[in-house]
This record gives C-alpha cells, structure tokens and sequence, in this order.
C-alpha cells in the first residue's frame, strides 16, 4: 500500500488542507516529489523514505605518486540504482575532500609513512541510502625509495686564515686565527619522494668546541662556508660530519681535514 497522494495535512495553527505529491513506488524505498506544503516550509519538495542499506566496500594500494595512494570505492548492492554518488574525507577531520561520482582516485598525502584513516560515504541515485564507513585500518602513503646517504666534502686547497685583532690597547697584536672551511657536500637524491629539506653539518674544531649547523645540500657542492676563530696556533685535525635530509646518521669526512692554524 503506498501512501494518499490526497491526504489533509495538520500544522499547529494553520488551516487543515489537502497535500498534493506524486508519489513513486520503488523497492530500495519510495520518493513523494513536488509535496505542496514543503514549498512553504524551506523544505525539499522531494522526500524520499524507507531507506533500505545499499552496501559498498572499498579498496586501496600504495601509489605510484611520492606520498600517494589508490582509492576506491565499490558498490556491491543488486538493488542500488546508479549513478553514484561519493564522499571522501582523506584524513577524517570532519571535512570532505571529495564529492561527485567518481568512485577511484589516487590521493597524494603531504607526509611519507603516515596512516591516515579514511572516511567516506555513497549513495545511490534514488538517495536511497548512505553507506558510510571510516577505513579503520589506516591508509599508508607510499615509502619512496631507500636514503642515498650524503658524501661529505670540504675544499682541503682553500682554507683561509684571517688573523684576528682583539686587543684595542695593542691594535697589531694578533689575538687570534679565524679559519673558514667551503663546505662541498653533496645528496644524490636531495630531491627524491620523502627528502626535501635542509641537512645539517657537525663540526669538530678539536679546541673543544663542536658546531652543528644547517647545510643546504643538494646534488651540486653547497659552497657553503664555516668559521671558527682559534686562540691559539697549531695543526687541528678538524673532525667534519654531514646529515642529510632523510634522516641519515652523520657521515664523517676521511681523514679528517688539517687545520694548521699559524703561530703567534
Ligand atoms: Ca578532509
Ligand atoms: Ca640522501
């Protein structure tokens, strides 16, 4: 029996009246259109109810794209009418990422090695149902490929020594020696899916100081330049360490470099 397509309607405070609809019979759950009092009530004229679950499932493999995977859903219900509708949220933060009717996608995620749970909901045609779920097993985007470790590099033929005046009462009294190192580091695979950012330098001056500093390797030498004064004269063998951008330990140059800082 499907409902009165003449029936009076009662709302509190109005005048009895009769609804107009069309109504359509359908086995997923029927649709009334173009309801008359729904215009007046900021309402769809369309109504449809008696939902029954359609059901989906889904499916997902790492992408070929850094950080990526392959998603998709898949209507597997006999009674669902298509086309489809979908909704797709990549990271579960309330706030969908996708909607329309295109159930595969690949989704490029912002970090590496990162699970992300997935929400998502279909619908069918008729607006039957929503079936809906969240992947509880999280996503993982893809890993990349395996770290290209750092070569260490220093220009051993270019060490300046810049004499430095530290005593204003004695203004030609050498104080001390300021050595400057180029720095010729290099990452093969700087660029590569999961490695961006800066690496650092760790270096030793064997007068008890150590320096870690922010070096911007990349495939060509940084020429970059780093100075340490000295307080007094004589050979260093000055330890030199490079890290680069995917997390690699610090790879030490060999031998270490030879800083003959003068006498004075
Ligand atoms: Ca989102
Ligand atoms: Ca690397």
């Amino acid at each position: 029996m499907g409902p009165d397509p003449s029936a009076t309607v009662y709302v509190l405070g109005q005048i009895p009246s009769t609804v107009n609809f069309t109504y359509t019979y359908d086995p997923g759950g029927g649709t009334c259109a173009s309801i008359t009092c729904h215009a007046n009530m900021g309402t769809s004229a369309d109504r449809p109810w008696g939902f029954s679950a359609i059901s989906a499932g889904i499916s997902w493999n790492p992408g070929s794209l850094c950080g990526s995977i392959n998603f998709a859903i898949n209507v597997t219900s006999a009674n669902a009418v298509p086309p489809y509708y979908y909704s797709i949220d990549w990271e579960s933060d309330g706030s969908w990422d996708y909607e329309g009717t295109t159930n595969s996608h690949t989704h490029v995620y912002p970090r590496l090695n990162t699970s992300y749970n997935v929400t998502w909901t279909v619908r069918d045609a008729k607006m039957h149902t929503l079936d809906s779920g969240s992947k509880t097993t999280p996503v993982t985007s893809s890993a990349g490929a395996a770290n290209v470790n750092p070569l260490p590099n220093v220009d051993r033929a270019n060490i300046v020594y810049t004499p430095v005046y530290g005593n204003p009462a004695a203004p030609t009294q050498i104080t001390g020696y300021q050595v400057t190192l180029t720095d010729l580091s290099t990452d093969a695979d700087f660029d590569a899916c999961g490695h961006s950012g800066p690496g650092n330098a760790r270096i030793v001056w064997r007068d008890g100081a150590t320096d870690i500093l922010p070096l911007d390797l990349t495939d060509t030498p940084s020429g970059q330049t780093f100075s340490h004064t000295y307080a007094s004269g004589g050979n260093r063998y000055v330890q030199y360490y490079v890290s680069d951008n995917a997390g690699s330990s610090y790879i030490a140059i060999s031998p270490n470099i030879l800083v003959a800082v003068p006498n004075f």
